[in-house]
């Protein structure tokens, strides 16, 4: 998206105008997401949108149903840990079934609605927290099997919610940046990683998330500088990765696959080109024991919500950071 001015940034809280990066966001979470879709380049998106794969085409699950499911392990085969300490990220298949994935997707359409209204054309919502009152999402944040699958891929014998998040984008909505998650958790610790749990087939034209394969590509681009206010840093990363011959992985999701990428992965998202909004549940998990940054930076956008009561330098243990998943 091309901004009108190259040094302001409309979307940018007053506050956060000036200076750098090193300073609280003083938006809230959906005005940090509505700014950082700035930061994408994109190509003029096409008018044709095409149809969406639908919801998974099958009845909804009961409450009871999804609970179980998500407290159920899921047979994790060793070679897929250390594909994960390799690449950095792993998409895994059937980590939910289409009746599940079909009952949370309603759920989750239910809420949306709720906060952002019918005023969201080619926009991306965002939600978080919503475990916090929302029974079914709190199965999903709080999942045994979500969470037993992170411990098991960082390798850590408990990990600990940092928070929950819905991602949607409305047809037309343009890319999401290329970033590296450890630049968005104030956390001491790059032992974190989010589950991405798309809430419907993610075909290609709708954007599925994408990443960059090696836990080592951070290297290849720690030298290019973060731009608050245009799309630059996303341009120069993505040109970076294409002279460096970095694999980039950006194939479609089928029902019931879930993703996980460590906060060192490099992703990136495409447009949606459907006229089915591209949602996804998100929840990020991180090792017991970490401490939050001495600086957090207004890239870590709304963090005091998630880790309340916590100062820069603290154990980032609060109330709504719970012990979820254990690895066996
Ligand atoms: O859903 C997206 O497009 C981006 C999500 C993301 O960056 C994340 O979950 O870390
Ligand atoms: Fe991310």
């Amino acid at each position: 998206m091309a901004l009108s001015d190259p040094t302001t940034n409309d979307r940018l809280p007053e506050q956060n105008r000036g200076g750098g990066i090193d300073q609280d966001w003083a938006g809230d979470d959906q005005d940090w997401w509505d700014w950082y879709v700035t930061l994408a380049a994109n190509d003029a998106v096409p008018a044709d949108l095409v149809d969406g794969p639908g919801l998974p085409d099958v009845a909804p699950a009961s409450d009871e149903q999804v609970e179980r499911e998500l407290a159920e392990p899921y047979d994790l085969d060793p070679t897929v840990v250390e594909a994960f300490a390799r690449d950095a990220f792993v998409r895994l298949p059937g980590v939910l079934s289409p009746a599940v994935v079909r009952r949370l997707a309603e759920r989750l359409e239910e809420l949306l609605h709720a906060e952002h209204g019918d005023d969201v054309a080619g926009r991306f919502t965002a939600l978080e927290q919503m475990w916090l009152h929302d029974d079914l999402m709190r199965a999903v944040a709080l999942s045994p099997r979500i969470g037993g699958l992170a411990a098991a891929l960082l390798g850590e014998p408990a990990v600990r919610l940092y928070h929950d998040n819905a991602l949607s984008k409305e047809p037309g909505c343009g890319r999401t940046p290329w970033h590296h998650d450890a630049e968005h958790f104030p956390l001491q610790t790059t032992q974190a990683v989010t589950a991405w749990i798309p809430m419907s087939a993610i075909p290609g034209r709708m954007g599925p998330l994408s990443f960059a394969r090696g836990r080592d590509v951070l290297a290849e681009v720690s030298d290019l500088e973060f731009d608050k206010v245009g799309t630059s840093y996303d341009e120069a990363v993505a040109r970076r990765f294409v002279e460096r011959e970095v694999a980039v992985e950006a194939g479609p999701f089928a029902v019931g696959d879930v993703s996980f990428h460590s906060a060192l992965c490099f992703h990136t998202a495409g447009p949606n080109l459907t006229t089915q909004p591209r949602r996804a549940l998100a929840t990020t998990y991180f090792a017991d024991g970490a401490r939050v940054v001495d600086s957090p930076t207004l890239i870590s956008g709304t963090w005091r919500e998630f880790l309340p009561g916590i100062e820069p330098g603290g154990l980032a243990v609060s109330d709504l950071n719970p012990v979820v998943g254990r690895s066996a």
